[in-house]
């Protein structure tokens, strides 16, 4: 294997490792906020800056947490297509459709081979007999192992979705593998998973609205009827306890940090206003530990380093704790 990135404290030898983590630092197509593909790097500085001990879990540091270093080629592909799609980003702002098309087939094909190669990564932990996480970069980092697993458990398996956005747009910007078609693109392989659960929906178009009402195998957990069960007295258990309900055995968890409140992550790439509070998601991962659901792997995206001088890395800081947690759950799952 790789090298890998010291977290949390540790670097354990491939052999002791029993938890793979990929790191893919990858925001070519990112279309408002940069700096997601700081994300695994930001994590790991920041995951020594926390005490492990906890009333409520298990210190999971000497677990084998193995992080995977990403390959140059990636890094170098990210920034070549990056510097590709930037004009056409901008672009799509002043003429919406006006897109040089052989520019966007190129663009196309480059997020195509990252997507390829999180599949074959994600295949080589599989097949280690290890368990496997991704740290992204963009939520596009997950469509190549979501892929996987669709393949390997053809299909029988749930995706808990913690988002902003329900990402089924068809194609954004003319990029297939856009951060916002993510799920879209999950949805049409051959081998879709068996359930999409959202949790924390609050950005989304009237096409995205439609695939989910018109698709059974989706259930959106939206912000606003989230709020409106709270306010009128339901309690975070019951809404936790039904997310949980319509989960199959197996479940991928796909978290996106801007489903959190935007000021846990102030730097992500697509904020909005709204969304779960760090407590929220703790307890919803920590109910899971206590349900029948085996968690097959997880990613955690969108955590973005701010650009330039400020050194404002709060966004860090709560990611590796994200992080953390999510470790603790498929752990113990
Ligand atoms: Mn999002």
């Amino acid at each position: 294997m790789r090298n890998n990135i010291s977290l949390f404290g540790r670097t354990p030898s491939d052999k002791d490792s029993n938890l793979v983590l990929l790191s893919v630092p990858w925001s070519a197509t990112a279309s408002f906020g940069e700096g997601a593909d700081k994300g695994p790097e930001i994590v790991a500085l920041y995951s020594s800056q926390m005490d492990f001990f906890s009333i409520e879990s298990e210190d999971i540091r000497d677990k084998g947490i193995y992080f995977l270093s990403p390959p140059d080629f990636l890094k170098k592909l990210n920034q070549q297509t990056r510097e590709k799609a930037t004009p056409i980003i901008a672009l799509e702002e002043s003429a919406p459709g006006d897109f040089p098309k052989q520019l966007v087939d190129e663009i196309n094909q480059s997020c195509n081979q990252m997507v390829k190669w999180v599949y074959e990564e994600t295949k080589k932990v599989h097949e280690s007999g290890k368990k496997f996480g991704l740290v992204g970069g963009d939520h596009s980092t997950s469509e190549g192992a979501i892929r996987y697993f669709s393949e390997i458990y053809k299909g029988n398996f749930g995706i808990l979705h913690i988002d902003a956005h329900a990402d089924l747009r068809k194609s954004y910007q003319g990029f297939q593998h856009s951060h916002a078609s993510v799920m879209y693109n999950v949805i049409h392989q051959t081998c879709p998973p068996s359930a999409l659960i959202q949790v924390g929906v609050r950005d989304y178009c009237k096409e995205e609205y439609l695939i989910i009402k018109e698709n059974n195998t989706i259930h959106t957990f939206f912000d606003s009827e989230i709020n409106k069960a709270l306010f009128e007295g339901k309690t975070w258990k019951s809404i936790v306890d039904s997310i949980i309900q319509l989960l199959p055995e197996k479940i991928y968890i796909s978290l996106d940090v801007d489903g959190l409140q935007p000021h846990l992550f102030p730097n992500t790439g697509t904020p909005v206003p709204g969304g779960l509070s760090f407590g929220q998601v703790d307890y919803l991962l920590r109910s899971l530990t206590q349900s029948p659901v085996q968690v097959i792997g997880f990613d955690l995206v969108e955590i973005a380093a701010p650009e330039g001088e400020n050194k404002n890395l709060w966004d860090a800081q709560t990611g590796a704790r994200l992080l953390y947690k999510l470790c603790q759950t498929i752990l113990t799952t």
